[in-house]
This record gives C-alpha cells, sequence and structure tokens, in this order.
C-alpha cells in the first residue's frame, strides 16, 4: 500500500466552515491521488448517530464514535476528514489518543462567533437566539477552542480566504509531514 492512513479533524463553530473545507481538502487531495473519507458530523447523525441529541453526554458519544470510525479508515490506508463541532476538549483528546503520535491531526476553525452568526447559512443562530433552539453551541452551549492544535485557520471579519486555499494549507502540512 502506498498511502499512509491518517485522521484530519477539524473543529470549530457551527458555520465556521468546517463542511466546506472538508470537502475542499477531499478534492485537493483527490487530485493528488489520494483516497479520503469524510465524516461529517451533520450527515453521521442522520445515519450511525441518529439515536443522539445535542445534549452534552450524547455529543460526547457522538465524537467518540466518530473517532472510533475514523480510526478504523485511517488503519485502512484511507485519509479520513472528520468535521464536527466536537466542542468538547477532553472528547478531542480522547480521539487522538486512539492513533498513533502524528497521525491525529486537529485543524481549529478560528472564526469568531459574531461571524459565524452573520454567516448564519441554515438560520440556526437566529433560532437560537429566539430561544428555539435550545442548548446552541456558542449560543447557550460551550464550545472550548484547542489549545495546541496542528493547524490554526482564522477568518476574521471581511477577511475570507477560499476554500480551496485553506485546504492547500493543511495539503501543505500533510507534505511536510510525510503523509503525502
Ligand atoms: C450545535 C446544532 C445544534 C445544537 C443542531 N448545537 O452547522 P450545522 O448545523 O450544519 O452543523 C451543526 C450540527 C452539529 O452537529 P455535530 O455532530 O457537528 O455536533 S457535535 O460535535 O457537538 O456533536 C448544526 C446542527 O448540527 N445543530 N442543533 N444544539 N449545532
Amino acid at each position: 500500500l502506498q498511502q499512509k492512513g491518517c485522521v484530519i479533524w477539524i473543529t470549530g463553530l457551527s458555520g465556521s466552515g468546517k463542511s466546506t473545507l472538508a470537502c475542499a481538502l477531499s478534492r485537493g487531495l483527490h487530485a493528488r491521488g489520494k483516497l479520503t473519507y469524510i465524516l461529517d458530523g451533520d450527515n453521521v447523525r442522520h445515519g450511525l448517530n441518529r439515536d443522539l441529541s445535542f445534549k452534552a453526554e450524547d455529543r460526547a458519544e457522538n465524537i467518540r464514535r466518530i473517532g472510533e470510525v475514523a480510526k478504523l479508515f485511517a488503519d485502512a490506508g484511507v485519509i479520513c476528514i472528520a468535521s464536527l463541532i466536537s466542542p468538547y476538549r477532553m472528547d478531542r483528546d480522547a480521539c487522538r489518543a486512539l492513533l498513533p503520535e502524528g497521525d491525529f491531526m486537529e485543524v481549529f476553525m478560528d472564526v469568531p462567533l459574531q461571524v459565524c452568526e452573520a454567516r448564519d447559512p441554515k438560520g440556526l443562530y437566529k433560532l437560537a437566539r429566539a430561544g428555539k433552539i435550545k442548548g446552541f453551541t456558542g449560543i447557550d452551549d460551550p464550545y472550548e477552542p484547542p489549545l495546541n492544535s496542528e493547524i490554526v485557520l482564522q477568518q476574521k471579519e471581511g477577511v475570507c480566504a477560499s476554500p480551496s486555499d485553506l485546504a492547500e494549507t493543511v495539503i501543505s502540512y500533510l507534505e511536510e509531514k510525510g503523509y503525502l
């Protein structure tokens, strides 16, 4: 097998661009002949994790299961891209601990809440502000930003890097670390 598997774990608020980055990254890696698989929180919650809510213990279980599945993909030599809010540091670190040193790379979508809320692609922040969704991350539920992620992608108000530029940053990192 030519390819060494790994997990790229994308964390950040709703609307921070996790899924968009996951897709751009996957495209960029396919263009380099690499096999990838995206585990997106929002999608996995429709199947494997359909029994889980958004309360803290269910989020923890969502993250745990996605971490375990990501590890299986990495074992199979696939570059597995996990994109989910994963708001708790402890839960993310537990997923990191499943993999050999270096094979788990955390990407933090460092986008201010105001920016995510202004984007509000699905109108969920609006509903959360109106009290129609309870326990929405960033509004009335916590988000613990990573302290030591391998990659931080900062996006400030008014400055917007293209998804493919952001993906290239991750791809350069993978190259540097010998995964490509
Ligand atoms: C946060 C919520 C909530 C609550 C529904 N809090 O931006 P989206 O819409 O498409 O993605 C969000 C998704 C979050 O699922 P995750 O599996 O990534 O979350 S976690 O890692 O915390 O388990 C959002 C939508 O589901 N959504 N209710 N209360 N996001």
